[in-house]
């Protein structure tokens, strides 16, 4: 099909796409059962990252179809995957993203157009002016495929330095062009579609300090100039290194304060059971206090394709259960979880969640660890089940009983079946390879 004919294919259906995003919010009004419904009730969007290349997994599609209302393609739409050579577009797995979000009435947000990463390395070997060129053909190219149909772009990405100096970040961009290419980057993608807010995107600036307060001035500074920009995200990638700030609601509102939108891009936290449900909460219930935080993305659908796996940083397990991160979610949205749901509180149903980290690795074997995180109820007991490739054979196990099965190897408590809702344990064992490296396959935690 000729760009042509699929941009003209792109604009009409998006007519039809704002009627079906309609219908979906009148009807999730009545049941607030899933993320993307409850987030509704209090007006926001909560939306997910997605990859292509899952799409035809059915548990995949099937979670991100009944609970996200917005999906933000996870490297789909990043310049090395859209203009690998220059003036060579390429759409083919952000359009599968596109129309699977638009055939499901949820909204897109574009990430991202100029970013010093994932940059093919043409880009970087061009001179100034050739390269202010080439980023004003890229940011029309993305955005006029895409024209009308992306609710939100990141038109920058991480163009701040870590660290206290508030510095710009080194790149082909700020090298060659300066401060200015991001002004630039703005203005052209107003010009390029007007209907899409732009926002400038950025990590470690959730909390107030020097980056955040670089950041700050730089919209401050647009505003006050009339550079277009309509948002900020925040990246808000959490773990114990870098936690849910303090005064990450003081820090949102202060952003909205200076005439912006701001939103959640690329959340993610890691931990498990209750303490990771409990840094969600505080998550969500900044962005309610803020009127001008208009929506939430989660950075992945499940911890088992998370850029951050071993951190199981997500809202369903590897197996798309529900963890208590999502049940605390749900209910810091005004939802209610639906009673029939293995693992909502309050259920009387004891259920458990099962993940995998190999914790050591060495050439002839392995130390794999399985975490058990209990449901919304506490439990007594837990059985998980681990199937090992052919070849393999487990040579130790500890704080768990093991039973065999040809190679699946069902595990059961040793002392530790007791846990309290939203509580973990795990058990351990060391793997012969015998010439194989693969991963075991974990089987769906049951508990009673
Ligand atoms: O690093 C986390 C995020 C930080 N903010 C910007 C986001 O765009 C970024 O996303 C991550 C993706 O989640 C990863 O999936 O960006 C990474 C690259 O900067 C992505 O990782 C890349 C791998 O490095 C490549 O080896 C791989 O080919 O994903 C590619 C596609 O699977």
């Amino acid at each position: 099909m000729s760009m042509t004919v699929r941009r003209l294919t792109r604009a009409a259906t998006a007519g039809l796409v704002a009627a079906a995003a309609l219908t979906a919010a009148a009807h999730s009004a009545e049941a607030a059962d899933t993320l993307g419904s409850a987030a509704a009730g209090q007006g926001r969007y909560f939306g997910t990252a997605v990859a292509a290349n899952h799409l035809g997994e059915a548990d995949y599609a099937a979670t991100l179809d009944r609970e996200f209302s917005s999906v933000t393609p996870e490297n789909e739409m990043k310049w090395d995957a859209t203009e690998p050579s220059r003036g060579t577009f390429s759409f083919g797995s952000a359009d599968r993203i596109v129309d699977h979000a638009q055939s499901q009435g949820m909204d897109v947000r574009g990430h991202t157009l100029v970013w010093h990463s994932q940059l093919p390395s043409w880009v970087g070997s061009l001179g100034a002016s050739d390269l202010r060129t080439a980023m004003n053909d890229h940011i029309n190219g993305l955005m006029g495929h895409y024209k009308g149909e992306i609710h939100s772009w990141d038109v920058v990405n991480e163009a701040f330095q870590d660290g206290g100096s508030g510095a710009r970040r080194s790149s082909p961009f700020q090298d060659k062009l300066g401060n200015g290419f991001i002004e630039e980057a703005f203005r052209t993608a107003r010009a390029a579609d007007p209907a899409a807010k732009l926002c400038y995107n950025d990590y470690n600036t959730d909390g107030v300090n020097a980056k955040s307060n670089a950041v700050y001035d730089m919209v401050k500074d647009f505003k006050s100039r009339g550079v277009p920009i309509d948002c900020v995200g925040f990246q808000s990638h959490f773990n114990s290194n870098s936690p849910v700030p303090s005064d990450y609601r003081q820090n949102l509102q202060r952003f909205a304060d200076l005439g912006v939108d701001v939103q959640i891009t690329e959340l993610d936290i890691e931990g498990s059971g209750s303490a990771q449900a409990a840094d969600y909460t505080k998550v969500v219930e900044a962005c309610l206090a803020v009127s001008r935080c208009t929506g939430m993305t989660v950075w992945g659908v499940t911890d088992k394709y998370s850029w951050r796996s071993s951190g199981t940083p997500l809202l369903f397990d590897g197996n798309y259960s529900e963890k208590p991160a999502y049940d605390a979610v749900l209910s810091a949205l005004g939802g209610s979880g639906d009673p029939g749901d293995p693992g909502d509180p309050g259920d009387g149903t004891p259920s458990c969640t099962a993940t995998y980290t190999r914790t050591a690795d060495w050439s002839s074997g392995y130390n794999g660890q399985v975490t058990i995180t209990a449901g919304g109820e506490p439990i007594s007991s837990w059985t998980a089940t681990v199937t090992l490739p052919a070849q393999q054979s487990v040579s130790a196990l500890w704080n768990g009983t093991p039973a065999w099965s040809g190679n699946v190897m069902t595990v059961r408590p040793s002392w530790n079946g007791t846990l309290a809702a939203g509580a973990s344990t795990g058990f351990g064992f060391t793997v012969a390879k015998n010439g194989s490296d693969a991963a075991p396959a974990i089987g769906t935690c049951t508990a009673s």
